[in-house]
């Protein structure tokens, strides 16, 4: 297919609803204040796979070979908080279900089954709560948050705009 030269800066993820949502909300209430830069609320999510700037045109394509994924759903366990040096982000996260890895490499190797080219970069279930964290700050214990899994979904950042919910798939 012919490259228009537009690019989609694109990710896929578990999107909470709205229950989901309520407690993330909560969990970042016990670490208020990190930094300025707090995820907002409609925007927190868990990341499976980054697949970073893609072709316009390949997003068809990337939703095809998803359509073609089968997973089983999965509970999430969200119990720790946590920072990431590098990134300097803070976030609540969890140890990674059998089921959830096995989505995710099958994610990856659909992705690069289609020749694209992304970071591969090890899957640690997170979500991130706040931005531009400079040190390790002390966290308390999160109480646990219980995550149940039926979907996930390809996701489109777009700057200085909510992330784009571009479409979810079931896991059975
Ligand atoms: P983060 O929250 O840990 O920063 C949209 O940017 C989502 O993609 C975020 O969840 C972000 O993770 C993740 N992300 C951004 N760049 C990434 C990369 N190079 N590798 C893996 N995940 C990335």
């Amino acid at each position: 297919m012919k490259h228009t030269g537009d690019y989609r800066r694109l990710f896929f993820a578990c999107w909470p609803d709205q229950a989901v949502r309520r407690e993330l909300i909560e969990r970042r209430g016990l670490i208020q204040g990190l930094s300025r830069r707090q995820v907002p609320d409609h925007n927190l999510h868990l990341t499976l796979l980054f697949l970073g700037n893609q072709p316009a045109e390949s997003v068809d394509e990337i939703q095809g070979v998803a359509s073609e994924i089968s997973c089983q759903s999965f509970d999430l366990v969200l119990d720790r908080f946590g920072w990431f040096p590098g990134a300097r982000v803070a976030w609540l996260g969890g140890p990674a279900p059998p089921a959830a890895l096995a989505l995710v490499a099958d994610l990856t190797a659909a992705m690069h089954r289609l020749g694209l080219i992304f970071d591969g970069r090890a899957f640690h279930p997170h979500v991130t709560l706040f931005r531009q964290v400079a040190a390790r700050p002390a966290f308390p214990q999160p109480p646990q948050l219980d995550w149940p899994i039926h979907e996930f979904a390809l996701i489109e950042s777009i700057p200085s705009a909510p992330y784009q919910v571009l479409r979810k798939w079931c896991v059975v």
